[in-house]
């Protein structure tokens, strides 16, 4: 039986909640108000509500529709609704909040719109990214987006419509085998993972660097025939030199695999999504930084980043190409 590691003093590797990494990095921003560490924190919160009842969702009968269909023409899990729901509640509760926006509401949900509200923040998601995976217990998880609140924009669709390279704050969460935290304030890429013993998010690694090759993409393949031709063709380059294919069908886990083990990740235009399917604010946005803090590259069209993008609506969507630098440079060879 190892010895149990706490028996050993050892000053080198020091025990860091997500709590305490947040107020380290507050510390390094001069005049920062501890605002956005707040309101990550109910981001922290919210994450082990949701792993909880992920966790215990046949247990609880949560799992299946909801009945009801969301914006995006989907159907609703119960466990979106549940998701949402927590998320809403812990971000009302938080001061420096002016504005969520959710995969799951058509319209933005104003919380505070006090003009003389300084250090404001709009916080945008999608719940429970992956859902339909959670009946087979495949991993899902929550994507979020944090941007600077601007008083002086009255109307919320008009104060959200910002660029990704506006972000202040980006990340998910994983349920997987482990409950996951992956986060960025601009300051490279950390990674937490939920201690259940303890109930807290432990530091499990610091400024994550995604590798600048491997020989593997991540595509649903099923729609390969309404790809645009440089796709197909990226796809055939990529098996005549052996690539690998993996593919959960669930954004949080693939990026969270490109993240770590490095590839590429594509959802390209098809004939269903002819703009692509992932969501630019909410899903494609905080990927993409957080893949370009990691030293990759995150495109919506060759030579387009997607943190560039000026988005026209708050639930518009893209194609996605992201991952290893050298990975995303073969595929853009392949677009012409
Ligand atoms: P498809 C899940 O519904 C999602 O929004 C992303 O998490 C995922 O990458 C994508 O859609 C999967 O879409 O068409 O391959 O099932």
């Amino acid at each position: 039986m190892p010895a149990d590691p706490l028996l050993t003093l050892d000053h080198s590797s020091p025990i860091v909640t997500i709590q305490s990494h947040l107020l380290a990095e507050q510390a390094r921003i001069p005049g920062s108000t501890g605002t956005l560490s707040w309101i990550l924190s109910a981001m922290s919160i919210s994450a082990k509500i949701i792993a909880n009842k992920v966790r215990c969702a046949r247990l609880e009968d949560v799992l299946g529709e909801a009945g009801s269909g969301n914006v995006q023409g989907e159907q609703q899990q119960k466990l979106d609704v549940i998701s949402n729901n927590v998320l809403l509640r812990l971000l009302g509760g938080r001061e420096g909040v002016a504005i969520v926006a959710s995969e799951e509401n058509e319209e933005p949900v104003i919380i505070r719109n006090d003009p003389s509200g300084e250090h404001r923040y709009c916080v945008l998601f999608d719940p429970l990214d992956g859902s339909s995976n959670l009946d087979v217990c495949g991993g899902v998880g929550t994507i979020f987006s944090i941007l600077r609140h601007d008083p002086k924009v009255n109307d919320a669709q008009t104060a959200l419509l910002q660029p990704g390279r506006a972000q202040v704050a980006a990340g998910y969460v994983l349920y997987g085998s482990s409950t996951v935290m992956v986060l960025t304030v601009g300051n490279g890429v950390d990674m937490f993972v939920l201690d259940p013993a303890v109930g807290a998010f432990m530091l499990v690694e610091r400024g994550i660097r995604t590798p600048a090759a491997n020989k593997s993409y991540s595509v649903n393949e099923g729609n390969r025939r309404t790809f645009p031709d440089g796709y197909q063709k990226y796809l055939d380059w990529a098996q005549e030199r052996g690539y690998s294919s993996r593919y959960v069908g669930s954004m949080v886990a693939d990026v969270h695999r490109i993240l770590l083990k490095g590839g590429v990740f594509l959802y390209p235009p098809t004939k269903k999504a002819p703009a692509g399917k992932l969501r630019l604010m909410y899903e494609a946005n905080p990927m993409a930084w957080l893949i370009e803090q990691a030293g990759g590259k995150a495109l919506a069209a060759p030579g387009q980043r997607i943190l560039d993008v000026q988005p026209k609506n708050i639930h518009e969507r893209t194609p996605v190409v992201l991952g290893s630098a050298e990975e995303v440079d073969h595929v853009v060879a392949q677009l012409g």
